[in-house]
């Protein structure tokens, strides 16, 4: 028998999916923010969470209750928008949902069933963030990290990170391929597989590792190639975006969203972290590759491209945005979904032209104060002068 507390829970949970978003006054001329956020836990099915049998959950008691709702990868077909979800249950356990919508601010909704990932790796503690590629050989993959126990030392706390690899091509039945192996780099995370081949070969973006917190030496986002997608191995990683002191990503950096192509390069949307005496802080930046070799930066601009703001800045994990999908629809505008502090999901909307125009046109970081001062002081100058002529 329902227990009829149900409906009293469903009604909440239909009032908060069917919220209507809209843009906030935020302005930077480069990406509108949106009033809420896109998915939270509260987007979570009642059915997912609670018996809904009035024997066996007299009290309407949650059983399995859900955490958070934030990393998300992200897919545009066929007029939709959908997500990949990183769901935290109470249990700390992450796993995948797939959400969509018609207009990809508002309206999200999760499918009938989370996703049960083939179970081929039996060491596997945790899975999170998973990346989506839709790749030109015609599959969706996704590509997210899979973690398990580090059973080389007594720490409980130790763990390995290493690069899942699933495909589909229907976003409900998902074949499960080898994990990738880097063959110079112990751990990996924040792999995204790139869309096109490149000289006919699978091509991903890396994170050397040699921990599974600290990249210790590991310079960067790495770029690799590699033969078989099914049992996939990378030899060499060559670093594309360094980390560098005194920057937004001295203490390490991964690869994002799949890189968009335009006209003038590959744009990439990634993250950056510092760390301060309040812990680590995760920004979101864009960098540029070549479209004949994509393992050349070309345009990098100065500093970050999201950082977290107002209550975005409190979380699980506080001050931290992360971004591992963005979408281009064929008005050519283009959705970041970002999550703040590990809690939940929002989306940051632009277009193709304005993020060129903010890749290519805005300065380079010059690394030291004085430069940038001077470089601050020249822009000033430049407004002054236009400024007394339109007096
Ligand atoms: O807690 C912040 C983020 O930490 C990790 O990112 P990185 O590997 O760059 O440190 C990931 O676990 C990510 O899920 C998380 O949001």
């Amino acid at each position: 028998m329902l227990n009829p507390h149900y409906y009293i829970e469903k009604e909440k949970y239909e009032k908060i999916v069917s919220k209507k978003n809209k843009k906030s006054d935020f302005y930077n001329g480069l990406f509108d923010r949106y009033e809420n956020p896109v998915l939270t836990r509260d987007h979570i099915p009642v059915e997912w969470k609670y018996d809904l049998d009035l024997n066996t959950n007299p009290y309407f008691m949650e059983r399995l209750g859900v955490n958070a709702v934030f990393n998300s990868g992200a897919l545009y077909k066929d007029g939709k928008y959908y997500l990949v979800a990183r769901i935290e249950g109470n249990d700390r356990k992450s796993f995948f949902g797939v959400a969509e919508s018609d207009n990809g601010v508002d309206g999200f909704r999760f499918h009938e069933y989370p996703v049960l990932l083939p179970d081929t790796c039996k060491e596997e503690t945790n899975v999170y963030d998973m990346r989506l590629t839709q790749h030109e050989d015609g599959y969706i993959y996704g590509v997210f990290c899979s973690e398990s126990k580090d059973e080389s030392t007594s720490d409980l706390s130790a763990a390995v990170a290493a690069a899942g690899i699933v495909r589909t091509k229907d976003l409900v039945t998902w074949e499960r391929l080898d994990n990738l192996k880097t063959l110079r780099s112990p751990q990996q995370r924040n792999v995204v597989l790139h869309p096109e081949f490149i000289d006919g070969k699978y091509a991903f973006y890396t994170r050397p590792m040699d921990d599974f917190i600290d990249t210790g030496s590991g310079g960067g986002i790495g770029f690799g190639l590699c033969e078989d997608i099914e049992h996939a191995v990378i030899d060499e990683e060559i670093i594309t975006s360094k980390r560098k002191y005194h920057t937004i990503t001295e203490a390490k950096n991964g690869a994002g969203a799949v890189p968009i192509k335009t006209d003038k390069g590959f744009i990439h949307i990634a993250h950056g972290v510092r760390n301060t005496a309040a812990g680590l802080r995760y920004v979101i930046y864009a960098f540029a590759t070549d479209l004949q070799d994509p393992t050349k930066v070309i345009a990098e601009p100065s500093g970050f491209l999201i950082a977290p703001l107002g209550e975005e800045r409190i979380g699980d994990v506080s001050n931290v945005v992360f971004t591992n999908g963005a979408v281009v629809n064929e008005k050519n505008e283009v959705y970041i979904y970002y999550a703040s502090s590990d809690t939940r999901l929002h989306v940051a909307t632009t277009t193709v032209d304005k993020l060129v125009d903010y890749v290519f046109n805005t300065p380079e970081d010059p690394l030291r104060s004085v430069l940038c001062v001077q470089q601050r002081c020249d822009m000033i100058k430049k407004n002054m002068e236009l400024l007394k002529e339109n007096r």
